[in-house]
């Protein structure tokens, strides 16, 4: 497997090294690591490892937050006494980059400590993916000069915090089974989630390991002499089990330490790789033409494909995957709209377990409909755990003490449509009907009631309206009649029909199971149909545009074009108030609603004639826009701009160009990316009997290589010199 690797760590800008963090975290689908070196022993809060599901809520605190798991990654090595570390002796080569490929972090270092020693050291570490419970990390030595005698000491950290100060876990107890092995163990003081973890420290030298397992950082050390010329190794395996994956972690993490010491590092990272090579063949995009954007295209997959749960169809992926506390670890429409599709086409056993978390939380859901006075199944903007609504009401306090209030927890509600859009396109792509039957169908059906009682009848226009919402576009809360919740909320109601359609035709027991239990009886779809024919979808017939919301075109217009070149949002050049009454939109809206519809939305002219309205007035103020561009620009053929936009997506993280890559990876901007590829530049769509290509590449684009699923078959698209084809794989 050739290297996919894009960026390297630039050691000269320590103002970077949160973004770093960020950029080489590992993981497996179950835990994420962020990039912090082994050696560090400061940090501003220590949060390397986050463990999928561990929501926990303090008092004072804003909301639940992902609980950060203990740092695993420290390793102190001393060569005489000396402390190797990038500010202590002489760095003479070092270079550290994260491996797609391989999910694989490694570094090289040439280092000569203060009395003259020289030694080559290389690490390298992974988080199992073959066995999630797994994380392993190794160090290489070589001595090059002098022979120094070699301090080893390295455990497990429990004095982690998260930006925000609170603390999530009760008094940590520790212990030890083995000179060489530490263990910690605790739970969430709140939740009661329990976590368990051991770390083992092995080396080839001749050293007599001693393990000291006081809190709040029990270590393994030793030591030994070396000669000039000698090669060591240290590695350091740690092994994690919750109570949400065991009935008593402890225990089966200490056997898991076990199995993996019998196993060993090699064995263990050859079954991480065989792994890896298969989740490549199914999910590598191949771009001949721009070294860049292949590397970026692939680093993006990577970064999915890390977050998503492999086992676990309770958990799903937060708006910033397992790679920084950003968005507390909560779970919006990112998922769902941006990250699902790219597993639904490539790995969809994946993207089921990421449908099924939503399924779970239907209980949920049906609580927030119910509490405000609807039927049916209302999904939470922002998801946890639990499944109830944990979008945070205030921003946090500013130096001045000022906070805001956070509307997108009671009114942003597309998400509920949002969900469904998600569940037809797996169903269509996979043609799992027994996903459909048992689950996605409850979902549609329930969430097609809550559009039909969220909708407000008027008596006036003779039509149905939604009120008090905020659309994609949160610059502009509490708005009439988003277009994007509307026209979504009638495509669900029409997908709700078809569904039910093919449920009561293929499966009628579980369709009479489910009107039974949702109240689905001709009163019911009477209302639906009369909801679709009668739902305001805001148009101006004199533009030929659809109208973003009701007042939209009320806003002071703003030449947005004029701020370039800018990082800052323009909702931070204008202030939270004063952007709700200028025509800026914070990201695509209505050309997100054209993304997901295309032609359904209306004529060719009529496509053309939105995206000349308001992609001019777009601030891109969230990460998920730009690849929404990119991808409906390429649709209409627009290959210059489509490019532009495909560029930006690309840099959000590994160029920083948001400028809160440190708060952890912008997830759906990377499952947009992969949808501009492949839905906008490849033009793949689905027709009556398969899927086709319609693609426009832009010019230096030599070839663009990638492979879909299609009913269980495997089919890699190769579009080059101006031809495509679909070949089964
Ligand atoms: O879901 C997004 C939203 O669309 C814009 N603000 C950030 C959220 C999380 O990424």
């Amino acid at each position: 497997m050739p290297s996919h690797s894009v960026v390297r760590e630039d050691i000269s800008c320590p103002e970077q090294a949160l973004q770093y963090e960020t950029l080489f975290t590992i993981g497996n689908g179950y835990v994420g690591v962020r990039g912090l070196r082994e050696e560090q022993e400061t940090h501003p809060y220590f949060d390397s490892t986050r463990v999928h599901g561990l929501f926990n809520s303090v008092e004072g605190d804003l909301g639940p937050d992902l609980a950060p798991a203990p740092h695993w990654l420290g390793l102190t090595l001393e060569f005489d006494g000396h402390r190797f570390g990038l500010e202590t002796g002489r760095l003479l080569g070092y270079e550290r980059a994260p491996e797609p490929a391989t999910a694989t972090l490694t570094r090289r270092v040439l280092w000569q400590s203060p009395s003259g020693d020289v030694v080559r050291l290389e690490f390298e570490r992974f988080a199992s993916s073959a066995d999630p419970h797994v994380l392993a990390l190794r160090v290489t030595g070589r001595v090059l000069h002098g022979a120094p005698r070699v301090r080893v000491c390295g455990g497990i950290e429990t004095r982690v915090t998260l930006p925000s100060g609170f603390e999530h876990w009760e008094p940590w107890e520790s212990g030890s089974a083995a000179p060489d092995s530490v263990w910690v163990r605790s739970r969430t003081n709140q939740s009661g989630y329990g976590l368990a973890m051991t770390a083992a420290l092995l080396t080839d030298l001749n050293a007599a390991p001693a393990a000291e397992a006081d809190m709040p950082h029990p270590v393994v050390e030793f030591s030994a002499p070396l000669v000039t010329g000698q090669r060591f190794t240290v590695t350091k395996l740690v092994t994690l089990y919750t109570s949400r994956d065991s009935a008593d972690p402890l225990a089966d993490a200490q056997a898991a330490l076990a199995r993996a010491r019998r196993a060993g590092y090699n064995a263990l990272y050859s079954a991480h790789l065989e792994h890896w090579a298969q989740l490549w063949a199914d999910s590598d995009v191949e771009l001949k033409g721009d070294p860049f954007l292949q590397q970026a295209l692939r680093f993006c997959i990577y970064h999915v494909l890390i977050a998503a749960p492999q086992h676990d169809d309770d958990v799903s992926i937060g708006a910033k995957t397992l790679s920084g506390a950003g968005y507390r670890g909560h779970v919006f429409w990112d998922t769902d709209l941006f990250m699902v599709p790219l597993l639904t086409l490539t790995q969809p056993h994946l993207a089921r377990n990421l449908l099924m978390y939503r399924y779970h939380r239907l209980p949920g859901a049906r609580a927030k409909a119910r509490d405000n006075g609807y039927e049916g199944a209302m999904f939470p903007w922002e998801s946890a755990d639990t499944g109830s609504e944990v979008t945070p009401k205030w921003t946090p306090p500013d130096a001045k003490g000022k906070r805001i209030r956070i509307w997108t927890g009671e009114l942003e509600q597309h998400v509920t449509s949002d969900i469904a859009y998600a569940i037809l396109q797996y169903w269509r792509w996979t043609g799992d009907d027994e996903f459909m039957r048992d689950h996605g169908a409850e979902i549609v059906l329930d969430g097609a009631r809550f559009w039909a009682s969220r909708v407000e009848w008027q008596q006036e226009t003779g039509r149905y309206e939604i009120h008090h919402v905020i659309g994609p576009d949160e610059y502009h809360e509490d708005v009439n009649n988003n277009v994007f919740t509307n026209r979504m909320a009638r495509w669900h109601l029409e997908a709700a029909q078809q569904v039910w359609g093919w449920l009561s035709a293929q499966h009628p027991d579980r369709a009479r199971a489910l009107a039974g239990a949702l109240t689905l009886d001709a009163a019911a779809f009477e209302r639906w149909q009369h909801v679709i024919d009668h739902l305001y979808i805001p148009f101006d017939s004199a533009r030929q545009i659809h109208i973003q919301y009701d007042d939209f075109f009320d806003l002071e217009p703003v030449d947005v074009l004029a701020f370039e070149p800018r990082v800052a949002s323009l909702q931070t050049v204008f202030g939270f108030e004063a952007v709700q009454h200028l025509r800026i939109i914070k990201q695509a809206d209505v050309v997100m609603m054209m993304a997901l519809l295309g032609e359904q939305v209306g004529s060719p002219a009529v496509l053309g004639n939105n995206w000349d309205t308001y992609y001019p007035v777009c601030d891109h103020g969230s990460s998920l826009s730009p690849a929404v561009h990119a991808w409906v620009a390429a649709r209409l053929g627009l290959i210059d701009l489509a490019h532009g936009f495909f560029e930006h997506a690309a840099s959000i993280d590994l160029r920083d160009n948001k400028g809160n890559a440190r708060d952890g990876i912008h997830g759906a901007s990377c499952g947009g990316l992969w949808q501009a590829m492949a839905f906008g530049f490849a033009g793949l769509h689905l027709t009556a009997d398969g899927f086709a290509l319609d693609p426009h590449l832009p010019p230096g684009w030599e070839r663009l290589r990638f492979s879909v699923r299609y009913h269980g078959e495997r089919y890699t698209m190769t579009i080059e010199g101006g031809e495509s084809r679909i070949e089964r794989t």
